[in-house]
């Protein structure tokens, strides 16, 4: 319903305009020294994977709202991930959830995704909710259980998501886990610690020699007086103990009010374990609201550390970028439209830092200088760079309007009838 035909009808309303801003820009970028072309490049390779459990409306536990055409089943949410590729020219990846998305025939569905241009990313694990049939409950933990079949029950649950994940064609596991104490004295805070860190070593040894474990932190929620991995310095400290292959995952809403998450970023790379993000925004905690909503600048400032590492060797290939965001009033689609422009957007305004300037205002410590060097990055309207970037790779100018202008989700609607599809609270 997304075809090459809907998406120049599309581009064809905003081609003068776009025409104009761009040669504009690129007068703009050379003047600083700077390759516009290079810069399309860069962000035409950017990839970004799109989480199964964002396609449909999320919900908090006050309640949830559903849209019309929402998606029943894992095949209809790679349609609708595959729309989101076309548009935007990213999100050719799709990370899934085991057990809400797993599939009855993985090898099946692997076909089915290849046919929409979509291959799987990182398979989740989830042991912070009981699952039907299940002998034991995650009551009090999983990894960090006292009751050692809990944890082995945890550890056997990782090795089928990674069976699911191999026979989809993924490359690594992430892991969150809801374990930690609601209250003081509920657990032995060093021996909870200590038997996450054996469960994760238990399955680090079984997985494929060519995965990556991602390990994501979050300081509280289930847990709100102790959790075990709640923050980057525990998750460094397991990724560390636990193998080569395991590193750290930053998920945007996953650090307590007022943390420099772009220096965590700078540190976990020097740290030679940056995994992986999951990119959404907060206010107040998990919030899982829309990437660059609510502290765009924080999103660049992110971006410019990976592009200044990646420039300088510091990082030898880019993270696992993932988004991870809950749509409670915005079409889903729509939201992840939109926040992959967001994304290529910041990621173009990381890669105008004047790099060379930047680090002689650094050396000689002239700090305006220094800070403008990234206000001038930062306030640069790149949008016609994205848009360049998205129409190299057969995406649209505007990819929200030419959604619109294409009736998909009306047409979706007529076909999609019965129990729509309902996603747990996001992680
Ligand atoms: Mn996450």
């Amino acid at each position: 319903m997304i075809t090459p035909d809907t998406i120049d009808a599309s581009n064809r309303a905003f081609d003068e305009a776009w025409r104009s801003d761009y040669a504009h820009l690129d007068e703009q970028l050379r003047r600083r020294g700077l390759d516009p072309d290079a810069v399309v490049e860069q962000v035409a390779a950017f990839e970004v994977a799109a989480p199964s459990w964002a396609l449909g409306t999320g919900g908090t536990r006050f309640g949830r709202f559903p849209g019309r055409g929402e998606p029943r089943d894992i095949f209809e949410k790679m349609q609708d991930v595959s729309v989101v590729r076309r548009l935007t020219g990213s999100a050719s990846r799709i990370s899934l959830h085991i057990p809400w998305d797993e599939p009855d025939d993985p090898r099946d569905l692997r076909e089915q995704a290849a046919a929409l241009g979509v291959a799987f990313d990182a398979v989740n694990s989830n042991t912070f909710q009981d699952q039907a049939g299940q002998t034991s409950s995650y009551k009090f933990g999983s990894f960090q259980h006292t009751d050692p079949s809990v944890r082995k029950q945890a550890v056997a649950h990782n090795l089928h998501a990674i069976d699911v994940g191999a026979a989809l064609g993924s490359k690594a596991l992430t892991i969150w886990l809801g374990d930690g104490a609601n209250y003081p004295g509920q657990t032995h805070l060093r021996k909870a610690y200590e038997r996450v860190r054996d469960c994760l070593a238990d399955v680090y040894e079984a997985m494929p020699s060519d995965w990556n474990l991602f390990i994501e932190h979050k300081p509280f929620e289930p847990a709100f007086y102790a959790t075990v991995v709640s923050d980057w310095g525990s998750s460094l400290m397991l990724a560390r103990e636990t193998g080569e292959r395991a590193s750290c995952l930053v998920d945007l809403g996953h650090h307590l009010p007022n943390v420099n998450v772009e220096q965590v970023v700078a540190r976990l790379i020097t740290a030679g374990r940056l995994g992986g993000f999951h990119f959404n925004d907060a206010k107040y905690g998990d919030d899982d609201l829309t990437a660059g909503s609510i502290k765009p600048y924080q999103l660049f400032l992110i971006f410019n550390e990976l592009a200044d590492a990646l420039a300088d060797g510091a990082l030898p290939a880019s993270p696992s970028y993932m988004i991870d965001q809950s749509h409670n009033v915005k079409d889903p689609i729509e939201a992840l439209l939109q926040t992959v422009d967001r994304l290529q957007k910041s990621w173009a305004r990381a890669l105008i830092v004047r790099r060379d300037a930047l680090a002689h205002y650094q050396e000689t410590n002239d700090v305006l200088m220094a800070e403008e060097t990234l206000r001038e990055a930062y306030e640069t309207d790149v949008g016609a760079l994205a848009a360049a970037a998205r129409k190299r790779l057969g995406g649209a100018i505007d990819p929200v309007a030419a959604f619109r202008a294409s009736r998909y989700r009306e047409q979706v609607s007529e076909a999609r009838t019965g129990a729509a599809y309902v996603p747990p609270q996001s992680l």
